[in-house]
């Protein structure tokens, strides 16, 4: 973006995602066994699908930027929390506190913060549980602790949270009056749906 210093930390900050990809490579294996797991003990998958992504140089420096932060590598490091991201997408609402809970009981993970956005909503309708987590990645020669966000959530919620995405960035936060009122209605369809299918669920089990 011309700004000679960006330039030579985005440069830097490639070298130091690694470590970001080696600690979701190392969680996306640890939900994986999760998953396989507790189904073969539970004749239950608490997993329906997990992604992940590592942020890319430039969204980083530009969250910097709209936070209003210095860009250098230590406050990257300090401030964004989402570098690396995972996402967890369960059938049921009970099964996301299964995985949450399951996780952080394991000796090498370390929670770091917990947003319940599920318990309590985002007023716009927003659902998720949030961890913020810490890994150790074994390196040639020392142990980095790399922060992970791990966002958790059903189906229904995951629907709404990727089509909100879309419209919200699609109108640039000038969207019509009704707009928002309406995404409100339909993320508490989408909490009706969970309930109702969990309640099926209980049934059958
Ligand atoms: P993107 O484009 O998904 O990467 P932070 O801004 O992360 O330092 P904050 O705001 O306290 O701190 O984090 P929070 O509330 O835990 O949310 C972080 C991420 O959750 C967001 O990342 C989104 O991915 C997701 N999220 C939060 N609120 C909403 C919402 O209202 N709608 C949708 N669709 N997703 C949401 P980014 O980097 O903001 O965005």
């Amino acid at each position: 973006d011309g700004y000679p210093e960006t330039a030579v930390l985005a440069r830097g900050l490639t070298q130091e995602l690694m470590v970001y990809k080696f600690a979701v490579d190392e969680l996306m294996t640890k939900l994986k066994i999760l998953s396989e797991e507790f189904d073969f003990a539970h004749q239950h998958d608490p997993i329906e699908h997990i992604t992940s992504r590592v942020k890319q140089p430039q969204a980083i420096l530009d969250k910097m930027r709209r936070k209003g932060l210095q860009p250098t590598l230590a406050a990257v490091k300090e401030h964004i929390e989402d570098i690396a991201g995972i996402r967890v997408v369960c059938p049921f609402v009970p099964d996301v506190y299964t995985v949450a809970g399951i996780l952080g009981r394991q000796d090498d993970v370390e929670i770091v913060k917990t947003k319940d956005y599920i318990a309590e909503p985002k007023a716009n309708g927003y659902r998720s549980l949030h961890l913020i987590v810490r890994i150790p990645v074994f390196l040639s020669d020392r142990v980095e602790r790399v922060k992970v966000e791990i966002q958790m959530r059903t189906i229904a919620m995951d629907f709404w949270a990727a089509v909100e995405h879309k419209l919200f960035y699609k109108y640039d936060g000038e969207a019509p009056k009704d707009f928002a009122a309406e995404l409100l209605v339909a993320a508490e369809t989408a909490a009706d749906l969970d309930a109702r299918m969990n309640a099926l669920h209980r049934r059958i089990r």
